[in-house]
């Protein structure tokens, strides 16, 4: 039986106030821990990283990338998914895979950043 997520289960929650319906957190955004999320934190420069860079998930289970630092990151898959992402400060994104597979992705703006999700 396939995930019903597939792809479109992409949402981009950006700097929207008042739209999150995401529970415990103080600043009305941020990526739930009580939903089966695996989080993943963008680290600000000088020591620029993906908090953790490698995540293993199942096939029902989504990712969500927070950004609660002060400078804009992004989330830019490479092939085969290409998808490109901007994290601004104070916002996530939030999306399933339905795929297995390992999906490498890194920030345009920080060389150092690189991550993967492998999904299983
Ligand atoms: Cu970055």
């Amino acid at each position: 039986m396939r995930s019903l997520l597939g792809f479109g289960g992409i949402a981009i929650l950006a700097g929207l106030a008042c739209s999150s319906n995401e529970p415990g957190s103080a600043g009305g955004y941020g990526c739930s821990s009580t939903e089966p999320n695996a989080v993943v934190k963008t680290i600000d420069p000088p020591n620029a990283h993906y908090s953790p860079d490698t995540t293993n998930i199942s096939l029902t289970q989504k990712v969500c990338w927070e950004n609660d630092g002060a400078v804009l990151h992004s989330v830019h898959f490479d092939l085969p998914d290409t998808t490109d992402v901007n994290l601004s400060p104070m916002s996530i994104y939030s999306r399933g895979f339905g795929v297995a597979g390992d999906y490498p992705f890194h920030c345009d703006y920080h060389s150092t950043m690189k991550g993967v999700i492998r999904v299983r």
